[in-house]
C-alpha cells in the first residue's frame, strides 16, 4: 500500500473519531483488498497523526481475545491498538455519550510490568514474572464503523475500536490471585448484564500479554514497563445509554465504576 493511500485510510478513521460520526468500512469500497499488514500501517499513521496533534499514548490494549469472537471471525491472532490520554475516564466520573458514536462497555484485567517485555518466544510464565501489579478495568469500545460492521484489518485500522479506559486504582501484586479464575460481573443500573472469568481472555489473561510482546517483536518492538496493559474483555461487550451507571466488580481485585450522561 503506497503512503498516501495509508495517510488518506488514517484520516477518513481520524476525522470520523473527531467528529463522532460512523462511516463505512474501508473493505466495503474504500480498499476492498486491505490486508492485516495493511490495516496495521494504517493504525501506526492514526497513532502518528494523534501524537502530531499532542495527544499521548498511555498503553496498548489487545482486542479479539476469546476463542469465541477469534472463531466468529476466523483469526488465529488477537490484535492491538492504543489507549490515549484523551481517551482516559476516572472512577466515578461521568462520560458524556455526545463524546461517542455507539459505544460499548467490556470489563478487563489490567496488567503493568516492572521490566520492557522484548518478544519472540515469550510465555505467560515470562509475563507473569515481570509483572508488577494487575488492576481491573473497563474499556470503552466504539467502532468508527456503521453498526459495528467490519472485518478484521477494518477494525485494526480503526485502532481496534479503542475509545475509553477506566483504570481501576485497586492494584494487586500478580501472586495474589488466580488470574484465569477471577470472576467478574457487569451490571448497568444495579442489574448484571454480562459476567465472566479471567480464562475468557486465551485461557489466562497473561497469555495476551505474551502475544501482544511477540506480535510487536515482528515489528522490533517491545511492551514498556510502566505502561497500563488491557488485556481483552472477560464479557462480552454491553451498549451504553444515557443515564446509566456502570459497575465492574471482579472477584479479589475490587469494583470500578463511571456514569453515562
Ligand atoms: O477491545 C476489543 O476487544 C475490541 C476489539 C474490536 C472489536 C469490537 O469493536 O467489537
Ligand atoms: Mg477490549
Amino acid at each position: 500500500m503506497d503512503k498516501e493511500t495509508v495517510k488518506e485510510l488514517a484520516t477518513y478513521l481520524h476525522n470520523a473519531e473527531k467528529e463522532h460520526r460512523e462511516i463505512i468500512k474501508i473493505t466495503a469500497e474504500l480498499y476492498p483488498d486491505l490486508s492485516i499488514e495493511d490495516a496495521y500501517l494504517v493504525q501506526e499513521e492514526l497513532v502518528r497523526q494523534k501524537i502530531e496533534e499532542g495527544r499521548k499514548v498511555i498503553g496498548p490494549k489487545m482486542g479479539i481475545t476469546s476463542e469465541a469472537k477469534m472463531k466468529q471471525m476466523n483469526v488465529k491472532d488477537p490484535i492491538y491498538g492504543y489507549v490515549f490520554d484523551y481517551m482516559v475516564v476516572n472512577e466515578g466520573e461521568s462520560i458524556s455519550l455526545n463524546d461517542y458514536i455507539h459505544p460499548k462497555v467490556e470489563p478487563e484485567i489490567g496488567f503493568i510490568l516492572s521490566q520492557d517485555l522484548q518478544g519472540p518466544g515469550v510465555t505467560a510464565l515470562d509475563v507473569m514474572r515481570v509483572t508488577e501489579y494487575v488492576f481491573p478495568a473497563i474499556e470503552i469500545i466504539d467502532s468508527r464503523y456503521e453498526n459495528f460492521n467490519f472485518t478484521l484489518p477494518d477494525v485494526i485500522a480503526d485502532n481496534t475500536s479503542a475509545a475509553g479506559a477506566v483504570y481501576g486504582t485497586s492494584l494487586k501484586r500478580p501472586d495474589a490471585l488466580e488470574l484465569d479464575v477471577v470472576g467478574v460481573t457487569l451490571s448497568i443500573n444495579g442489574e448484571i448484564q454480562a459476567l465472566g472469568a479471567g480464562a475468557a481472555v486465551l485461557g489466562h489473561p497473561a497469555n495476551s500479554v505474551a502475544r501482544l510482546a511477540n506480535m510487536l517483536s515482528k515489528k522490533g518492538e517491545k511492551v514498556k514497563a510502566g505502561q497500563p496493559i488491557l488485556t481483552g474483555g472477560l464479557t462480552e461487550a454491553v451498549r451504553l445509554t444515557p443515564g446509566d451507571y456502570v459497575s465492574a466488580k471482579f472477584g479479589g481485585l475490587g469494583d470500578i465504576s463511571f456514569f453515562v450522561k
